[in-house]
């Protein structure tokens, strides 16, 4: 594991060395990719936006900021590629709606975005290894009277290996790439804790977004032994288990066109088959403002309601999660996903205090009135109940939780194709 992060770390500070992030220059490769997808208007000023070409020439392009309450936004995010060279939009913006904390002793609890904030004075200046093999970026900190600091880093990460195919006889080698992500990364200290939100912006389309704990556990939350567990010697200081309850609110905007809408998709069996069992996938419409809660097999896509691939299949954007605990003592905390319809003043998943909806609190007030979905927003809920460990100390190792957006049918075929593998596509 830490000869591969080594590696890596060298690879992506190659990376970033030749694909210019620091804005001087590109190299004459990169600018080859770039030099084939049409300008997009800039929607943001070049010191908040970021532009970068991986390796297999997929471009991201997307605005950034630090707000107060919610630490890092992402805007306008669009992509392209060598084979897609045209950008295509996908998101209008993400960022965290909420980080609720309860503990098991019953006597503390934190709602760490709006309580605090991942911004202003709780947002962390670079330093240390925080960047190493990246870019660091200077942005406002989002603070009430903004300082501007060294806040963001952004990376290009090794990802893996993105596909390898030898069904051609011809081929040899067998085609075989590997992956790379652009990584957008900001750190934030409330208490004893420090979180790092993290974006990643994969080179196939895929979006994923993940909260990481580190810092300290807190040093006097202790309690009985069935409510933590003991971290000091013997059982003379047993640290407290807790929840993290993180939120994400995501506006997507696909292809420019918003209009979209939401669909949830079942398999179910249906007896058995000739040699294995049948099963039945069928979906409805999720029209109405709701909150839904996973069960096997079931996942949820919002879908463009106009923009098409060239297959003539609606481009769509599906949610995958995977861990999560359910922290069912609130209502709030207890589905996976919330479908709203847009509204400026519902920013956060709980603990919303907008003098433009003062009555709308949380997920559940904003969907409560099951309003029909024009331009649906969706919240993501990923929780994680952290029972503590002789290893959390000190500092203490980063565990993370977070969710995937996958593209489905936003491109007709794999973004990334060689172009031998161009002509492939359904049975030709
Ligand atoms: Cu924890």
């Amino acid at each position: 594991m830490k000869t591969r992060r080594t590696a890596g770390a060298a690879a992506a500070a190659a990376l970033i060395a030749s694909l210019g992030v620091t804005g001087t220059g590109a190299t004459p490769a990169a600018a080859q990719v770039l030099a084939l997808a049409p300008a997009v208007p800039a929607p943001c000023a070049a010191s908040t936006m970021v532009k970068e070409t991986l390796p297999n020439g997929t471009t991201w392009q997307l605005c950034w900021r630090i707000q107060q309450k919610s630490g890092l936004v992402l805007e306008d995010v669009s992509i392209s590629s060598k084979r897609y060279p045209e950008p295509v939009s996908v998101l209008k913006s993400l960022a965290l709606a909420q980080l609720n904390v309860p503990y098991d002793s019953g006597t503390t609890e934190y709602n760490d975005i709006t309580d605090f904030g991942f911004g202003g004075e709780y947002l962390q200046t670079l330093g240390g290894d925080d960047c190493k093999g990246g870019s660091a970026r200077v942005g406002s900190d989002g603070a009430a009277e903004p300082v501007r600091r060294q806040v963001l880093c952004v990376s290009a990460e090794q990802s893996g290996l993105a596909y390898r195919s030898a069904n051609d006889e011809t081929t040899k080698p067998p085609y075989s790439k590997q992956g790379h992500d652009l990584v957008l990364r900001a750190v934030s200290k409330v208490g004893w804790y420090e979180y790092v939100t993290e974006y990643r912006l994969h080179d196939d389309g895929q979006i994923s977004a993940r909260l990481g704990a580190t810092g300290d556990l807190s040093p006097g939350d202790f309690t009985s032994p069935d409510k933590g567990w003991p971290i000091g010697k013997g059982a003379r200081a047993i640290a407290t288990s807790h929840y993290h309850s993180a939120f994400w609110r995501v506006d997507f905007d696909i292809a420019g066109r918003g209009g979209e809408y939401v669909e949830q998709y079942d398999t179910k069996p249906a007896g058995q088959g000739s040699v294995s069992a049948k099963l039945t996938t069928s979906h409805r419409i999720v029209a109405k403002e709701g909150s839904f809660s996973k069960a096997n097999r079931r996942w949820w896509r919002v879908v463009s309601g106009n923009a098409r691939n060239a297959d003539g299949h609606a481009r769509s954007y599906e949610l995958v999660t995977g861990a999560s605990d359910v922290y069912e003592a609130h209502p709030e905390t207890t589905p996976d996903v919330t479908f709203t319809q847009s509204r400026a003043c519902e920013k956060y998943a709980t603990g919303n205090a907008d003098p433009e909806c003062p009555t709308r609190r949380s997920i559940l007030d904003y969907a409560g009135n099951k309003e029909t979905m024009k331009d649906p927003i969706m919240w993501v809920r990923v929780g994680f109940h952290h029972v503590p460990r002789d290893e959390d100390q000190s500092p203490m190792p980063l565990h993370w939780q977070g969710f995937d957006l996958v593209p489905r049918d936003f491109t007709e075929t794999n973004r990334l194709a060689p172009p031998e593998r161009s002509g492939v596509n359904g049975g030709n």
